[in-house]
């Protein structure tokens, strides 16, 4: 099946990279507007790099109605060209040239929302990666740089605005109702920062000086009922521009800065050069309608896409194997500026939470893949949580060992070198060699080598002679087509700390190196002596998770209860934290006669519960549970159903014995709203309360009436929706009449209203597949809006015990809707389907299910290159 499949793909190699044998000049494009045919001209300026002319020149394009093609001005003969699937070829080209092309194309009808395509009566494009050949015949790469110039037309009354990148140059009319716009972006680029929108919105306006004094004009565009809701978009993008002035020295470069906002997008957002067009959810939030998390989501992705302009755009990529050139360093770029705006410890907490979830189950499957990987299929699958969030692990490593002033001045030797460039990660690592005057080479393995690396710890203490010696040694295990595994650099941030907590000085030799250092593991096995410590101490160990790595050590009997209620580092805590909670859940699940919760959890919570919550938002991060997703991670065979049966029992024990603190602190905390941190932290830990409160057999009447009331007299949909979700998936609770208030109240809102699909979907009980179909068949659900689908297959599969239901529902179920989704939206379609890469570690009955949904949807005629291969990848 797999040879069958993939004999019908062709793989990309980049060990096959070649330099383009042209360079594009300038690029002028003009278009003609119109949702059921738009009509494009271009007129591309070439130039051969190569002494000689090659015999043909391949142009890429994909679903394109070729009318007119000139070189030169000169009408293209047909036995010039060959129209191929990939694109257009021209013989014989010219040392230079200049190429015109006509073409038609569809918006109306574009449901894959790549290219040029219309939602609810706005034109817009998504270029990246491959989109912008469906616009136009083009040497779609990003190593093809050019400036662009493009001019819109279009109907005036149903297109009132016409964006496209860079400066506006001039506007007119075309007489019977038509205008135009001509955008120039002087700024070579390459053809996936294209973009051009036209339609009729608001614009939320604000500016920014820059640090030489320019005047920037920043723009948000949405929709006329979302015009309150772009204030918070504003604020993080100013800040964000202040950020990176300050922390990197990096200004904006163009006269204005545009956001446009829309409900159909597959990703999070694009940072087409100085117009960014974001998924409504990363760009609105209003108390009413979004919560707590939004609005950090919003800020970071605001953030994340600003940063991109100088990591991303002026220095851009050679060809996709690099991108996580841009997207780790991005990433780690909007991961420190959200730490620097609100909580860095809880900040880190949440960055590792995600790469936990999502990044360490990647690296352990089927689907795992280098950071830079060595082949693909389709690049849009590439956008994974490895190439993003390892990828930022892999930047923070490098940051962690070389400090912020060194990284700062290769950095700053990044930008100075190759700024206009497309690079590789190899010209990364050697600019920041240049600029810190440190050997970053054997960084180079950690993104050739996928697999999540185990470090162990072993360590001894000899309290007369007052050493103290640590050993550690690191393996990786085997991925597929990478059996062999070499050793990495891995940087341990470290303290010892005595019986009360106080960090002790550590000596090595000689050397003195404060109270908490960074040692460099680099060998399979290594051992560090410290000196002078002649008072008990325990190791905190990868504080702040300075290396994405499992951590496997030989006293956590005995360190961990320590270190979960003494480590002053918040993620180490944390950490420690939880893993008792695991050790609890995972004993429990061996001997489901144990009591729970056991001594060392009892105390670590009662630790936090004997004084008020100063940081409120760290003692929530505390109190919750591992997912069930994580836990299973935890297990060869994850067992589903019994991790679900003994979180709910620790949950309950855990409830029981702290019901009346809970009681007091959900009562406590209570305040008036606010978007400050604190007041964030507050609401947070106030809904892990609640959450215990109704498993609390004791309290659970009292706790329902209060959640009913949140629910009702909220002021803000943090509070309204936490409530809510509490008492929707809460099995034992009838909670129609909320279910039926929460639609009615909120059936025009989009993003609320895929939160009315969602959240219904959690609910852990059989009759919640029966559900899904139903509202697969709602009159709200939209196939081709990707935040709907993922409202209800992204939640589906996201329900950990219907999910994976033992009798195969729900992966039948799963498949069953894939399989129409492709037909659709292919990207979204194969995205979703990476879930089905967890049957490794099922249970055989459960796994012969879910091989049975993945065989059966790879048998699907017309299968979309995107799904066809994460089957494939599946079945490795
Ligand atoms: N570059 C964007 C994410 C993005 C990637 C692919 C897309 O379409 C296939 C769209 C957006 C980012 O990192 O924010
Ligand atoms: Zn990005």
């Amino acid at each position: 099946m797999t040879a069958a499949i993939m004999a019908s793909i062709q793989l990309v190699r980049h060990e096959d990279y070649r330099a383009p044998d042209y360079e594009i000049v300038a690029t002028a494009l003009e278009f003609w507007l119109d949702a059921d045919t738009t009509e494009v001209l271009a007129e591309l300026r070439l130039r051969c790099r190569l002494p000689e002319p090659p015999e043909y020149l391949i142009f890429q394009g994909e679903s394109l109605d070729l009318l007119e093609l000139r070189l030169d001005g000169q009408v293209v003969g047909a036995d010039r060209y060959d129209l191929l699937d990939e694109g257009l070829r021209l013989h014989h080209p010219p040392q230079a040239f200049t190429l015109n092309s006509r073409v038609r194309v569809h918006p109306a009808t574009n449901t894959q929302l790549s290219g040029l395509y219309a939602a609810d009566g706005v034109l817009l494009t998504q270029c990246e990666a491959e989109g912008f050949r469906r616009i136009t015949y083009y040497l779609d790469r990003p190593d093809c740089l050019a400036p662009f110039t493009v001019t819109l037309h279009a109907d005036r009354e149903h297109y009132p605005m016409l964006l496209a990148n860079g400066n506006l140059e001039a506007t007119g009319t075309d007489g019977q109702g038509g205008h135009w716009a001509r955008w120039h972006d002087p700024f070579p680029k390459p053809s996936y920062l294209f973009a051009l929108v036209a339609g009729r919105f608001v614009v939320e306006r604000d500016h920014f000086t820059t640090q030489s004094g320019r005047s920037v004009a920043l723009e948000v565009y949405v929709a006329e009922r979302y015009r309150d809701a772009c204030q918070r978009a504003l604020d993080s993008l100013k800040r964000a521009m202040a950020w990176d002035e300050r922390v990197y020295g990096r200004e904006y470069d163009l006269e204005r800065y545009m956001i446009v906002a829309t409900d159909s997008f597959n990703m999070g957002a694009m940072e087409n050069k100085g117009l960014n067009i974001f998924n409504t959810k990363y760009v609105l939030a209003s108390p009413e309608t979004a919560t707590d998390d939004d609005y950090l989501h919003v800020e970071s992705v605001i953030a994340h896409e600003y940063f991109h302009n100088w990591t991303g755009n002026r220095v851009t990529l050679r060809d996709w194997f690099q991108l996580s050139l841009k997207e780790g360093l991005t990433v780690f770029r909007d991961q420190e500026f959200s730490a620097d705006q609100n909580s860095r410890g809880v900040q880190r907490i949440a960055d590792v939470r995600r790469l936990r979830a999502a990044q360490f189950p990647e690296d352990a499957g089927p689907l795992a893949h280098p950071v830079r990987p060595d082949a693909y299929a389709e690049i849009n699958n590439f956008y994974t949580a490895t190439v993003y969030e390892k990828g930022a692990e892999i930047v923070r490593m490098i940051h962690t060992t070389l400090g912020p002033e060194r990284f700062r001045a290769g950095m700053d030797a990044y930008f100075s070198r190759f700024d206009g460039q497309a690079v590789t990660i190899e010209d990364f690592l050697s600019a920041l060699e240049a600029g810190s005057g440190c050997d970053l080479q054997a960084f180079m393995r950690w993104y050739a080598q996928a697999g999540t690396p185990r470090v162990e710890a072993k360590w001894q203490q000899d309290l007369e002679t007052g050493s103290l010696s640590l050993e550690l040694s690191q393996r990786t295990p085997a991925t597929p087509g990478q059996a062999d595994k070499t050793t990495l650099p891995i940087p341990v941030r470290v303290a010892l700390l005595d019986r009360a907590g106080r960090r002790q000085p550590l000596r090595v030799g000689n050397d003195d190196l404060g109270t908490e250092t960074v040692l460099m593991l680099t060998q399979p096995q290594q051992d560090w002596t410290f000196t002078g410590l002649h008072e008990p101490c325990v190791p905190s160990l990868f504080r702040g998770f300075s290396a994405p790595i499992i951590l496997e050590r030989s006293d956590a009997v005995l360190a961990e209860p320590f270190l979960a209620r003494h480590d002053d580092d918040p993620f180490s805590r944390w950490e420690n934290f939880q893993a008792l909670a695991i050790r609890e859940l995972l004993g429990y699940i061996a001997e489901p006669t144990r009591a729970l919760p056991s001594g060392d959890l009892r105390e670590a919570v009662a630790a936090v519960t004997s004084q008020w919550p100063e940081d409120p938002a760290f003692c929530a991060e505390l109190l919750t549970l591992p997912t069930e997703d994580y836990l299973g991670e935890q297990m060869e065979i994850i067992q589903v159903d019994a991790i679900h049966a003994a979180r709910e029992s620790l949950r309950r024990a855990l409830a029981m014995v702290f019901g009346d603190t809970f009681m007091a602190w959900y009562q406590g905390l209570a305040g008036t709203y606010q978007l400050d941190g604190l007041s964030m932290g507050r609401r947070r830990l106030r809904q892990v309360m609640l959450s215990y409160l109704l498993v609390n057999d004791r309290l659970r009447w009292e706790a329902i009436a209060l959640a009913r009331l949140q629910y009702a007299e909220a002021d803000n949909m943090s509070e309204r929706l936490a409530a809510y979700t509490l008492l929707v998936q809460d099995i034992h609770h009838d909670s129609e009449d909320l279910l039926m208030d929460f639609y009615q109240t909120w059936r025009h809102h989009p993003l609320v209203l895929d939160r009315w699909f969602s959240t219904q979907l959690g609910r852990e009980e059989p009759a919640t597949l029966h559900r899904a179909a139903n509202l697969l068949v709602h009159p709200d659900f939209d196939w081709r809006v990707p935040n709907r689908v993922r409202s209800v297959l992204g939640a589906f599969a996201a329900n950990p015990t219907v999910f994976h239901a033992a009798d195969g529902s729900g992966y039948r179920f799963f498949g069953e809707q894939i399989r129409h989704l492709d037909g659709i939206n292919p990207q979204t379609a194969a995205r979703l389907a990476t879930v089905l890469s967890r049957w490794p570690r099922l249970d055989a009955q459960r796994r012969g299910h879910m091989q049975g949904v993945i065989a059966e949807l790879a048998r699907k005629p017309a299968l979309s290159r995107d799904l066809a291969e994460v089957l494939s990848r599946c079945q490795d």
